[in-house]
């Protein structure tokens, strides 16, 4: 479906957050224009400078909204079989995630009920959180793999996350995450899952053109991180960029393992030290910040937002949909956490879901708004864009632009 809108147009009468990297807050520009051509950006910037040339294009006036980039939600787990509401109940009456994962619930009860499923069913299970998601101005998605954990049900995932592309008005990066968990079949096994399943599943995965990135969980009820390094060695044979989800609960090492491994991004990071900061900006590693899963979990122990902020790592901010730790569909729910929760403010976490995690996914064409860029914008109706992440639980989203198309 994703059809691309041909003729040239211009877009007038809004306030535009670029979101570019350099100038005003936010890139802001106020009584912009937008001009359009073939699904991309000709030209943005304040209507009294609109080059001649586009003048005489046909104008749509935006009632003064503002504009944003579409939103790009970097880190989800978006396809899965059904829940786990029996598992929340279980952590409030006092189990910790630690103690259910190690008892077979957690992560490896989803993989029961995604084994179980087809691929029309995780799609059909999956679109009504992507359709929540594109609700609010998203129109690009990474979707992991995870929870297989064997051959065909990791390609099945990455399947249904390239049908989701296909059905919906939105960009779909796919991300093989076949050492997310030890299945209990490997239980005590870790290191002969990654010989047997993960190693020989991501090359299938390749092999069918299924995978856009590797990403791996490293932490002591997942990987370790020699584990880890075999699975980025693979990928990097295979020339697939990595990531990892990294110090989400201990410090092991993961985020600096990433970033010498070139990683797009290293995600979670509350337990990260600034020796990992400090690898992660050598590398140009984003930092996915995602403060559902910190909620979720009733942390304690903040990411080191005042690091990133001094060592100049691009901070990412995405919902990580999943069963478990953050079955939250809400991109504007996580922005407005990041800022409560971690102290972002406004402008990094708007950053955050657009410029930064576009870096996130390996993507130059998208998340901020200039020229050559697609043409994918969210229209809002609040006056400033601080207002996207100060609300808690409401939908200003007034259209979305997809390559042009609203
Ligand atoms: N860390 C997380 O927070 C999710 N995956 C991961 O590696 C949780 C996945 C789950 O609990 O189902
Ligand atoms: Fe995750």
């Amino acid at each position: 479906m994703n059809h691309v809108a041909e003729a040239g147009k211009l877009l007038t009468n809004m306030r535009l957050a670029t979101m570019a990297a350099a100038g005003a807050p936010y890139g802001l520009v106020e009584g912009a224009a937008i001009a359009i051509e073939a699904g991309r950006i000709a030209w943005a910037g304040a209507h009294v400078d609109l080059p001649p040339q586009y003048a005489g294009w046909p104008a749509q006036g935006m009632g003064g909204r503002l504009v944003t980039p579409g939103l790009i939600d970097c880190h989800t787990h978006i396809v899965f079989g059904g829940n786990r509401a029996r598992e929340f109940e279980m952590r409030l009456e006092g189990a910790t995630y630690e103690e259910i994962a190690r008892a077979g619930g957690g992560i490896v009860s989803t993989v029961t009920a995604t084994r179980t499923a087809s691929v029309d069913g995780l799609v059909a299970d999956a679109l009504p959180r992507v359709d929540h998601l594109l609700a609010e101005g998203v129109t690009a998605i990474e979707i992991k793999s995870g929870y297989g954990l064997d051959i065909d049900t990791e390609l099945n995932m990455l399947r249904a996350a390239r049908r989701i592309e296909a059905e919906r008005p939105v960009r779909v990066k796919t991300t093989f995450l076949g050492a997310h968990a030890v299945p209990a079949e490997y239980k005590d096994r870790a290191g002969a899952y990654i010989d047997e399943v993960c190693i020989p599943a991501l090359d299938a995965a390749h092999g069918e053109g299924l995978a856009d990135a590797v990403d791996g969980f490293c932490e002591g009820i997942a990987f370790s991180p020699a584990q880890i390094k075999r699975v980025f060695v693979r990928a990097r044979e295979l020339g697939l960029p990595v990531k990892l989800h990294a110090e989400q609960l201990s410090n092991l090492g993961g985020a600096k393992l990433a970033a010498q491994y070139g990683a797009l991004s290293a995600d979670h990071l509350e337990y990260l030290d600034e020796d990992g900061v400090k690898a992660m900006a050598a590398a140009g590693t984003v930092a996915g910040i995602v403060p559902g899963a910190f909620y979720t979990l009733r942390e304690k122990q903040l990411p080191p937002i005042d690091l990133f902020r001094k060592h100049g790592v691009a901070m990412a901010v995405a919902t990580d949909c999943n069963p478990g730790s953050s079955p939250m569909t809400s991109l504007l729910l996580s922005m407005n956490m990041a800022c409560t929760l971690f102290r972002m403010t406004p402008e990094e976490a708007l950053a955050g879901v657009t410029r930064s995690a576009a870096r996130a996914l390996g993507l130059d064409d998208c998340g901020t708004i200039e020229p050559s860029k697609r043409a994918d914008f969210a229209v809002w109706n609040v006056e400033h864009p601080a207002e996207l992440a100060y609300r808690i639980g409401f939908n200003p989203l007034h259209e979305r632009s997809f390559a042009g198309i609203p």
